[in-house]
């Protein structure tokens, strides 16, 4: 069986990836059209190295008879078009914060609530959480099931690719700036993020924690367990591709480091790395362009009972967002919860 599939906002960072990863991975498609704002139509993006897609306008395009619909367009677009392609029977996998947190559509990480995705069905809307969530989800999905988690303190070392192709090119021009001398402001972010680190990422809540702080805490709870308490400090820093978490976990009942480290090797999508050596560890641009999310420095936390602490480093436009898409619909696929409307 072969499907009808749109990528919407495929000129984007995550939609260009998006192509790349459906190509690479020989998802079954009969058809792909690449769409984005009528401002982008008629560009060329590339399918992986299956050649080139000219774009279409989204605004017109009529989504009967596309089967799957993965969506990166920004929230505001998701939110009138994600819809409209569901109530035209295209199954919506979406990467926007828009729907995540509506209980009737379903937060999938494939590897941690994969059978989650059997409740789609009523908006025909799947969401894709966050990148910094997917990658942190991956790691403590083995540990939460040997131990029970009580409580993750986080702090997040966000690369610029995050905020998209924008926020790629603010860090080179700004890094270039300093060399031959002329600055600018800042756009994308709201201090100089050429050789800094800024505490800021989304806007703030009335509580003083910011949007992507909340995000990180409401949705590990949606997709591994509501009774898990998640505090974030997230921070975005001068690295392009890549995002990096240190984590503080704590745990109803015991387990030890080595434990936890073999439970960790078995765990899908997981690759432990992890030698108490000189470059032991796995770093966030060693991350990019790559599947898995990488566990380094395992080890005990002595400050609480049962307490472990690791650094955890994904690619998030991977992993964190095309790859974590793309892994939805082969679950949709596999899980026989997808039949193509006219079958290749
Ligand atoms: C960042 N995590 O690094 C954000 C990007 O809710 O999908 C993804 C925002 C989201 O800026």
């Amino acid at each position: 069986m072969a499907f009808r599939v749109a990528v919407v906002g495929a000129t984007g960072a995550v939609g260009r990836e998006i192509l790349k990863t459906l190509a690479e991975r020989d998802f079954p498609v009969k058809e792909v059209a690449a769409l984005a704002s009528g401002r982008s139509a008629g560009q060329e993006v590339s399918f992986g190295e299956k050649g080139t897609l000219k774009v279409q306008n989204l605004d017109k395009f009529d989504f009967r008879g596309t089967d799957i619909g993965l969506f990166s367009p920004g929230a505001s677009v998701s939110a009138v078009h994600a819809p409209r392609a569901a109530q035209a029977g295209c199954v919506v996998i979406d990467n926007t914060s828009h729907f995540r947190m509506e209980p009737d559509v379903p937060l999938v990480v494939p590897e941690v609530n994969g059978h989650h995705l059997q409740r789609f069905a009523k908006r025909n809307i799947i969401a894709n959480p966050n990148c910094s969530t997917i990658q942190m989800v991956v790691a403590l999905k083995p540990l939460h099931d040997a131990a029970r988690i009580r409580r993750v303190v986080v702090a997040t070392y966000q690369s610029v690719s995050g905020a998209g192709k924008e926020g790629m090119d603010e860090l080179f021009n700004q890094t270039r700036a300093v060399y031959v001398n002329d600055q600018s402001q800042p756009e994308q972010f709201t201090k100089p993020i050429a050789f800094n680190c800024i505490p800021h990422i989304d806007k703030f809540m009335d509580d003083g924690s910011t949007k992507e702080e909340w995000k990180m805490a409401v949705e590990t709870r949606k997709i591994l367990d509501p009774d898990i308490a998640v505090v974030a400090t997230c921070v975005r820093v001068p690295v392009f591709i890549g995002h990096a978490e240190a984590v503080h976990v704590e745990f109803e009942n015991p387990l030890d480091e080595e434990r936890a480290r073999d439970l960790l090797r078995e765990a899908p999508g997981v690759l432990v790395v992890d030698r108490r050596e000189d470059g032991g560890y796995v770093t966030q641009t060693e991350s990019a362009g790559e599947d898995a999310v990488y566990v380094s420095r395992l080890r005990r936390d002595p400050t609480v009972p049962n307490g472990l602490a690791f650094w955890c480093v994904s690619d998030n436009l991977r992993k964190g967002a095309a790859l974590n898409a793309v892994q939805i619909a082969e679950a949709l696929v596999e899980q026989g919860l997808i039949q193509a409307k006219r079958a290749a």
